[in-house]
């Protein structure tokens, strides 16, 4: 970068920083916060969920992407490539997340015999590139789950290989938190459900119960295994009965110590994520958050900085909960560059926790606590507009990377000299 337009970024910061100091916002001590700060990004964006098992048949269970944009990862090494890439473009020092699918070996290896010797090329990437990794069993796009059940299953013997996959995972995980000496976050889906009304909805959320009191028999240090585990609304095809709805999951975590995860598309599309930080936190040491972007369903859109990603990042700044609450993303558009939806949804949601950070949260404070919901809602609204953009600036600036949209040129090389050539 010139001199002339750091000089330039430096000038809006120093205007900004007056502007918030007004309000007694310390904006370097809320970019260094920034700093800290780890997103978790997915690996599933940068191959549209296919995974690299040797029959690797995609997603399903009611997750879907769509689009064919070229150049999608092919193998793990493609997709380290396109991971590096990615995170040379955001600011900051992240997080990556695997699925048990995206196993890198030449075996033909089942998903209920996995081990950890299968990840080691990823261990040693994330080590060399000193970050953590955090993990998820797959239990979708599998002959085995074809019944639409998995550990939920009323047949002992899809419910006992999944019970193992699950099993497996949790192992492999525990032994990458230990070996990179940073816990690692399993969060575990079920795509258990049905298309029409069953009859037996208490029977298979029994069978599921059971088979998570299995899993969770292993006991594994939460210094190196932290267990999360993910409720859902609907799929397509299972419209009418999800096993892991939200009061099962929530139930199942506060009663057994594992860390809820609440997806961002996995409610009716009028609740609030937000709304529903405050009361998990009462009860739950942590929580972990899919953020996604559900249009019209649970769609899995690029995450932008709309209202939905702006509420959730200000209620955890608000209930002083960033230690508590992991931010890991999960949206997959196979439409349009896969790494330009990276850095896209990942910038999103730094920008958001950014806005939260600088808020005068303070002010608002005093005005509700005042009994002046007028001034509540003027105050609220005076600061969206207050100039965090140049706080934003700044912060690409000091952590090295490109500084508004000059991150889309990085984009055009690499998709001239990689991506067109896979
Ligand atoms: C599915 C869940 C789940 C998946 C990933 C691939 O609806 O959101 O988190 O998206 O595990
Ligand atoms: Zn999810």
């Amino acid at each position: 970068m010139n001199r002339e337009k750091e000089s330039r970024i430096n000038e809006g910061y120093s205007y900004a920083k007056e502007k918030y100091a007004a309000f007694g916002v310390d904006t370097d001590n809320v970019i260094s916060k920034l700093k800290d700060l780890k997103i978790s990004l997915h690996c599933w964006q940068g191959d549209d969920v296919n995974g690299f098992e040797k029959n690797a048949g995609g997603a399903d269970g009611g997750i879907l992407s769509t689009g064919n944009y070229p150049g999608r990862a092919r193998n793990a090494d493609e997709l380290r490539a396109d991971f590096e890439k990615a995170l040379s473009l955001i600011p900051g020092k992240h997080r990556i997340n695997l699925h048990a699918i995206y196993l890198d070996t030449d075996e033909n290896v089942e998903r209920d015999q996995i081990t950890t010797e299968h990840f080691r090329k990823w261990i040693d990437w994330a080590k060399r590139l000193g970050i953590g990794i955090d993990f998820n069993p797959t239990c979708f796009g599998h002959p085995m789950a074809s019944s639409g059940f998995t550990i939920g299953s009323k047949d002992e013997k899809i419910r006992q290989f999944w019970v193992r996959h699950i099993k497996a995972c949790r192992k492999i995980a525990a032994d990458i938190g230990k070996e990179l000496n940073s816990p690692c976050i399993m969060n575990t889906w079920l795509p258990d459900g049905m298309k029409d009304t069953p009859a037996d909805r208490l029977g298979y959320r029994m069978q599921m119960k059971k088979s998570l009191d299995e899993i969770f028999q292993d006991k594994y240090d939460k210094k190196h295994l932290i267990d999360a585990f993910e409720s859902k609304l609907f799929g397509i095809g299972v419209e009418s009965y999800t096993v892991a709805s939200h009061e099962f999951v929530l139930g199942y975590s506060l009663k057994n110590g594992i860390t809820p995860c609440m997806d961002m598309g996995h409610f009716h599309l009028t609740e609030s994520v937000a709304d529903k930080i405050s009361s998990v936190l009462l009860f739950s040491d942590d929580l972990l958050l899919h953020v996604s972007r559900p249009v019209r369903w649970d769609s899995d859109h690029v995450v932008i900085l709309n209202d939905d990603l702006l509420a959730v990042a200000q209620e955890i700044k608000r209930s002083n909960a960033f230690d508590k609450v992991y931010y890991a993303l999960d949206f997959f558009d196979g439409s349009i560059n896969r790494i330009t939806a990276w850095v896209t949804g990942t910038r999103a949601a730094l920008k958001s926790i950014l806005i939260a950070l600088l808020e005068p949260t303070d002010h608002i404070l005093q005005a509700e606590n005042d009994g002046n919901y007028g001034n509540r809602l003027a105050l609220s609204e005076e600061f969206k507009t207050l100039p965090f953009g140049a706080v934003w600036d700044k912060f690409c600036l000091d952590m090295g990377v490109p500084v508004g949209a000059e991150w889309l040129k990085n984009i055009k090389e690499y998709e001239d000299s990689v991506l067109s050539k896979r």
